[in-house]
């Protein structure tokens, strides 16, 4: 991939002094375990460290024709086939398939208001980050386009002890209390008999459980969303989901919700794109992070909390420990107070984002849990899988290890690395070693909350509203994420072939609105409903819509862009863009039938040519943002002729992205959309008409102009 940016004419940025050893504590930390397998200089040698003659051959007892059965006797053969062997441990129950990246968490405004942990309050400290994105159903070796929910999992590694957020990019959950967790991911992932789809919620079982679960509403509808599909994972939003608690250094307590909002906005796929390159690159999004990182293009998002004081806890309608509801903005006003950046990719996949292990029972001084029902079971749940995934010594692991002192009497158990000198292993003893720490030396108190109540398993009256928002999400949205929500619908209730599930889910959507039951009915087959059967309460609430996070600048940057020459093609065309595009940010990639040397209208085979990055075949337009076309009589007869070419077009403009095109190639482009309506530029004026930029004459302006235009072209949704 690193080539591939490279060959694209971009800049590697020289390593930035933000992620070095001597700024990060984790990266310093981590050093002594890194080596380069690259070492031009190490010889390999067995586990045990013996140098080895041979690994390629296996010990044997020969005849003369050096034939012979192969000796149990030769360790380094047994070694590497029994590591080999041993090399899977089990992928994650959920979000098995994920990619994460190193970064620094930083605050521009103290919150000592409210908490008292360091990491909130001390605008000086740069907190070392891992972050892993993932997706919820598939397994290790899905698809990353799929339509689910999408992990956002940071692990703040703070002077006073790792602080973990376990969040999704839907700020809602399907349910609300933990037992029932095990539920719905069984009725998510595939079906036990055939374990059919991947992937997927698109079957019986899984909307079966929506219909189920009235609590679940308001989650369906967030990802049957565009937000369960988003473009990239720089450009999602981060949420905690969970109602957490701050405390102060008086020693009063608040409710909390942690969020966080991309830079470049909030932007999704449209489906069919989504659907496409699930097959031709599942690896899209772990590539575009990796990308993004390695050009220096360092994603970040702003970090805000919503806060609500102890003593407002029941003024809401809902209550404010259901995980199932939002605090909509105009009741508690999201406070932006730092920023999260990611500006190291990993060094190795399996040790580091394979081994990172978040928990949410991890918080630090200042930071505490409520009695949200979802969240007192996590807390025990995260703590629990790790255990059967990495083994009770998890914690140990350079990814895992907080890069403050560590240091108690739990000993033993697999895989132990640390060693303790000493004749004890308990406290108090007769050596009178350090007791733990008070309150002033930095221990962790638990907030004095006053109980009393009678066991039972019931839910409280606010806990039993399940409409009310789901109604409010859907009437926040533009029109055109209304009718993404309603198309998604159709598809997944189309795959639900037990009539049963979604008629059943017609009547669900019937509670939500009208409208939506209705075209969904009519999409499914399901009994097209005649009368709502809950009134719509019409109310809105603004940042539920993705358009709300559109950048105040709309920007290209980090976009991918294809460009498509043949030989022959107009070189100032070709150049004049290319260099707009780098120029502002974006990846210019250039692509032509063939990888071979490319070369202009003004040079023949003696020329310097251009090399593309790719041809036609091998890559397409679903992986690129933007496609632009440069003129010249020749190249753009080849694209013409050429049926992939026009497929390219075609299939960009049927995905709502800005194309551009110059000379000879706006006859094409508007002849391959085959749209009447469109307009395009027949004088050096630059048209920008349905996201497609055209300008026959090319000149110096229209350059930065289609760059300018495309970066407002429909904006990539
Ligand atoms: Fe998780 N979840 N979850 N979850 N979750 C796991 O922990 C669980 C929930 C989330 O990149 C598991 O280490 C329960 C909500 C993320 O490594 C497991 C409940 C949210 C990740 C687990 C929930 C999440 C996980 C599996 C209901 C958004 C990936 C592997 C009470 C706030 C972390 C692991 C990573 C992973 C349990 C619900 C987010 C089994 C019991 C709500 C981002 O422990």
């Amino acid at each position: 991939m690193a080539s591939q940016i490279l060959a694209a004419g971009l800049q590697k940025v020289a390593v930035d002094a933000t992620h070095s050893p001597e700024k990060s504590k984790k990266i310093a930390q981590l050093c002594p375990h890194i080596k380069d397998s690259m070492d031009k200089k190490a010889r390999i040698t067995s586990d045990y460290g013996v140098k080895e003659t041979e690994t390629d051959h296996w010990l044997k007892v020969v005849n003369e024709d050096k034939t012979g059965p192969a000796l149990l006797e030769d360790p380094f053969a047994r070694e590497k086939i029994m590591r080999f062997d041993h090399e899977r441990i089990p992928e994650r129950v959920v979000h098995a398939r994920g990619s994460g990246a190193f970064g620094k968490f930083t605050l521009f405004e103290s919150a000592e208001d409210v908490t008292k942990a360091g990491v909130l309050t001390d605008t000086s400290r740069e907190t070392p980050v891992f972050v892993r994105f993932s997706t919820v159903l598939g397994s290790r070796g899905s698809a990353d386009t799929v339509r689910d929910v999408r992990g956002f999992a940071i692990k703040f590694y703070t002077d006073e002890g790792n602080w973990d957020i376990v969040g999704n990019n839907i700020p809602v959950f399907f349910i609300q209390d933990a037992i029932k967790f095990p539920d719905v991911i069984h009725a998510g992932k595939p079906e036990p008999h055939n374990e059919v789809p991947q992937a997927q919620t698109a079957h019986n079982n899984f909307w079966d459980f929506q219909f189920m679960h009235t609590e679940a509403t308001h989650m369906f509808m967030w990802s049957q969303s565009d937000r369960a599909i988003p473009r990239s994972y720089r450009m999602m939003q981060g949420f905690g989901v969970n109602t957490f608690t701050l405390v102060n250094a008086k020693g009063e307590r608040s409710f909390v919700k942690f969020i966080f909002t991309p830079e470049l906005g909030v932007h999704s796929f449209v489906w069919d794109e989504a659907l496409k390159l699930a097959g031709q690159d599942p690896d899209f999004h772990r590539k575009d992070l990796w990308e993004a990182i390695e050009n220096g293009a360092y994603p970040k998002w702003k970090f805000g909390i919503q806060v609500i004081p102890e003593a407002q806890e029941n003024d809401f309608e809902f209550d404010i420990l259901d995980a199932t509801k939002v605090w909509p903005e105009e009741l508690v006003p999201i406070r932006y107070i730092g920023q999260l950046e990611l500006n190291r990719n990993p060094d190795e996949f399996f040790p580091e984002t394979e081994q990172v292990a978040f928990c949410t029972s991890h918080v630090v001084p200042g930071i505490g849990f409520s009695d949200d029902p979802l969240l007192q079971g996590r807390n025990f749940s995260y703590f629990d899988t790790q255990l059967s995934r990495l083994g009770v010594n998890w914690q140990e692991l350079p990814i895992n290890k907080p890069v403050c002192p560590v240091m108690n009497n739990n000993r033993d158990g697999a895989m132990r690395h640390t060693i303790q000198k000493g004749t004890i292993n308990y406290w108090p003893n007769r050596f009178d070693t350090l007791p733990p720490s008070t309150a002033q030396e930095g221990g962790y108190v638990d907030y004095p909350a006053k109980i009393a109540g009678i066991k039972a398993r019931v839910v409280s009256k606010k806990f039993k509203e399940h409409f009310n928002q789901a109604q409010l999400f859907y009437n926040s949205l533009s029109q055109v994420e209304k009718n993404h929500v309603i198309n998604a619908l159709g598809f997944e209730l189309d795959h639900c072939d037990d009539p049963l599930v979604y008629k059943r889910m017609c009547d669900r959507l019937a509670e939500i609105d009208l409208n939506l039951a209705q075209e969904v009915a009519e999409l499914v087959g399901g009994e097209i409903p005649q009368e709502a059967k809950r009134v719509n309460h019409g109310k809105k609430s603004k940042g539920l819509s993705q358009f709300d996070y559109m950048p105040a600048t709309p920007t290209i940057a980090t976009r991918r862009v294809a460009i498509l020459i043949a030989d022959g093609y107009d070189p100032i065309a070709y150049n004049g863009v290319k260099a707009a595009l780098t120029a502002a940010g974006a990846l210019p990639f250039t692509i032509a039938p063939k990888r071979s040397k490319i070369y202009s209208a003004n040079e023949d085979k003696s020329g310097t040519g251009v090399f593309p990055d790719h041809n036609l075949e091998g890559m397409r337009s679903t992986m690129f943002d933007s496609i632009y076309v440069p003129g010249g009589a020749r190249s753009v007869e080849t694209l013409r002729k050429s049926g992939r070419a026009l497929h390219w077009v075609r299939e960009a403009f049927g995905h709502l992205k800005a194309i551009g095109a110059t000379g000879e190639a706006v006859a094409f482009i508007s002849d391959a959309c085959q749209l009447p309506g469109i307009q395009v530029s027949s004088s050096g004026d630059v048209v920008n008409s349905y996201g497609v930029v055209t300008a026959s004459q090319v000149t110096p302006h229209s350059f930065k102009e289609t760059v300018q235009m495309a970066k407002g072209a429909k904006d990539f949704v």
